[in-house]
């Protein structure tokens, strides 16, 4: 009897991934309902029968897991796909699921769908198909905008070497539509089967392992880089307030020194009129003494000459009393001698 068409079904947690494989198998798998991751081991779907073709879905944990590493889920889902390789069976193709109505594909998804190609390789993404689902969450216009984008920027490069994109709208439908799309197609070896059983290495030496550890060493880069940004942003906010404190503070010397110039250059104005006041009070005190002097050698001058006018007039005075009292001592002789003569010596004048 012809083995199954097996077709595993991949991407982040909460992307629906189950939810996929139960409608288009009719399986009851747990389906998330809260913000936790829900499968936590890989898991086969109810065999089912499609255009005559017995088909089984394995669904996955998704990576960014919220209780396991990215490791743990990928060591999960390699030890299924090496097991089965060994087995003998081989994936006739694989889904990734991708929600619509997630804003970005940088980040976590973009990082997610690294770890999926290096898991499949290159050779096989013809057997892929990218499924966008959760499309009643977006309106129509933001929805294909969105794939608009992810088909020619961050899913161009696995569109080129094959895979297909195909929108999925939550129906059974819908979801046979997509198995339809790989159902045919030769099975493949994914890259990680060869590397585990062919080349016998270690999960954690596979390239989806390098990519998660790259991813991790990057994201570690990435910290480091931040924490490093965020010691030069505290050290240039440091310089740049020590700049500014030292500006204030040489505004503040120049504002003092400004005042200082100001309250100097008043002081010597009012020392300047002060001393021009001094020197005019006394040009006016000399000029008053200058004139008292005057006025008072005016008046010795009077004095001097006014006492030698009575000294003068005292002089022409006695002058005239000499030659008066001459006059009279004289007339006194003279009365003197008559009567001398009159009395012939015997005659007295009483
Ligand atoms: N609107 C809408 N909701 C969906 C769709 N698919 C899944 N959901 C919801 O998304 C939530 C997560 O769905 P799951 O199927 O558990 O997602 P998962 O990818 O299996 O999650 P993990 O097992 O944690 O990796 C559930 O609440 C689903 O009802 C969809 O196409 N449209
Ligand atoms: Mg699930």
């Amino acid at each position: 009897m012809d083995q199954p068409i097996r077709i595993a079904v991949m991407g982040a947690t909460g992307c629906g991934k189950t939810t996929f494989v139960n409608i288009a198998s009719r399986s009851n798998l747990q389906v998330g309902t809260s913000l936790q991751s829900c499968t936590p081991d890989v898991q086969l779907a109810n065999e089912f029968t499609l255009d005559g073709r017995r088909v089984v879905l394995i669904d996955t944990p998704g990576f960014d897991d919220t209780t396991k590493s990215d490791t743990d889920i990928l060591r999960n889902i390699a030890t299924f796909l090496a097991t089965s390789y060994k087995n003998g069976s081989r994936l006739a193709g694989l889904i990734y699921m991708h929600r619509i109505s997630d804003e970005r594909f940088t980040g976590i998804a973009g990082r997610n769908f690294k770890i999926f190609r290096d898991l499949c390789g290159e050779k096989s993404l013809k057997n892929v198909v990218l499924v966008t689902n959760m499309w009643g969450r977006v309106s129509v216009g933001v929805g294909e905008d969105r794939e608009r984008e992810l088909s020619s920027d961050f899913l161009k490069p696995a569109l080129d070497k094959g895979a297909q994109m195909v929108r999925h709208h939550n129906n059974e439908q819908s979801a046979h539509h997509i198995i339809r799309r790989i159902m045919n197609n030769h099975p493949v070896v994914l890259q990680i089967q060869h590397e585990l059983v062919d080349e016998r290495k270690d999960v954690v030496n596979t390239a989806a392992a390098k990519a998660i550890n790259a991813e991790l060493e990057e994201e570690k880069r990435r910290h480091e880089a931040e924490v490093k940004k965020a010691q030069e942003d505290i050290a240039r906010a440091l310089r740049e307030k020590e700049e500014q404190t030292r500006r204030r503070i040489e505004e503040e010397k120049t504002r003092r020194e400004e005042e200082l110039r100001k309250a100097r250059e008043e002081r010597e104005r009012i020392e300047l009129q002060r001393r021009q006041e001094v020197e005019r009070v006394e040009q006016e005190a000399r000029r008053f003494e200058e004139q008292a002097r005057a006025g008072r050698e005016r008046a010795e001058e009077e004095h001097r000459r006014q006492v030698a006018m009575l000294n003068e007039h005292l002089a022409a005075v006695a002058a005239a009393a000499e030659t008066a009292r001459q006059v009279m001592e004289q007339q006194i002789n003279h009365l003197h001698h008559q009567v001398q003569q009159h009395s012939g010596g015997s005659c007295m004048i009483m």
